[in-house]
């Protein structure tokens, strides 16, 4: 099978925290190849294209919101088996309760503001990593 790609986003808490190099290092050492990375600022076109599964939902204002309170950091690794494995480095969506030794494990948790603010976004499947990478890329 061919290698695969994953479209991994920091998202604006893990940038203001000063997170973004422990991401990608964490993605890094785990032995996937850095193939792509760039400073975007979230636009409304293109939060409603990446997400393009939850804009009906009704968390999706918020979720906005939050995508666009600051600047992100997007970036593409490859690697056999890539998206299970940066899946799992991140952790599960709730930082509270995401596993310890995952990203949003040990750098997430619940600031009171009614979002789910968990550091970094990662393609769920190699049709999302795709449509995804084409979103900021
Ligand atoms: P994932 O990021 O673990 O794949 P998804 O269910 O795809 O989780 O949700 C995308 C993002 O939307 C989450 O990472 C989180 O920031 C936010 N989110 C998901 N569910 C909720 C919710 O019920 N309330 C507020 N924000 C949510
Ligand atoms: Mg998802």
């Amino acid at each position: 099978m061919a290698t695969e790609k994953i479209l991994i986003l920091i998202k604006p808490d893990g940038v203001k925290r000063g997170l973004a190099g422990e991401v990608l290092a964490r993605i890094e050492r785990k032995g996937y190849t850095l193939e792509n990375i760039a400073w975007h600022a979230a636009t409304p076109e293109k939060l409603a294209a990446h997400y393009a599964e939850h804009v009906e939902k009704p968390f999706y204002p918020s979720l906005v919101e939050y995508m666009s309170s600051g600047p992100i950091v997007a970036a593409v690794f490859s690697g056999d088996s890539v998206i299970a494995g940066v899946r799992s480095l991140a952790g599960s969506t709730d930082p509270t309760t995401a596993a310890p030794g995952t990203i949003r494990g040990d750098f997430g948790r619940d600031w009171g503001t009614g979002n789910i603010e968990n550091i970094i976004h990662a393609s769920d499947s190699p049709e999302s990593a795709e449509r995804e990478i084409a979103v900021w890329f």
